[in-house]
């Protein structure tokens, strides 16, 4: 790598930074050469600065999905809550229509109850998990 440079400098080959390159800020010491060592760090620094913004992109990304699971259960306890409500309140829906709806409703109930029961089994679980972690 030295030889290199070495053979650049004799041929007047010096590479030179773009004025509006990122990298003009690594020359810590302010002598207008960027070191090796300069060079280095400052891409650690942008790599430690990346991977801080991963971080942070995918805490939103899994702040959402929590958000959308949360809607998702919500919806599902209104409807059944709304459906047996609506079930239950006298002559709005005929008997004999009942008997027909009837396999149909207990399907949609059942499902429902798996989504809500899933949902508290799962965040039960990873609760669990993250507290593990934290050890
Ligand atoms: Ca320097």
């Amino acid at each position: 790598m030295k030889e290199t440079f070495h053979v650049d400098r004799i041929k007047g080959k010096m590479k030179k930074l773009d004025p509006d390159s990122e990298f003009n800020k690594a020359d810590k010491n302010g002598d207008n050469v960027i070191s090796h060592k300069e060079l280095e760090d400052e891409i650690l620094r942008k790599n430690a600065s990346l991977d801080r913004e991963e971080r942070r992109i995918r805490m939103e990304n899994a702040d959402k999905k929590e958000d959308q699971q949360r809607y998702m259960v919500w919806f599902s306890m209104l409807t059944v809550t709304i459906l047996i409500i609506v079930v239950l309140i006298p002559g709005l829906i005929p008997v004999e229509r009942l008997d027909h709806i009837g396999p149909i409703l207990s399907t949609f109930l059942i499902s429902n109850m798996g989504v809500i029961g899933t949902f508290f089994g799962l965040s039960a679980w990873t609760k669990n998990k993250t507290m593990e972690n934290g050890k």
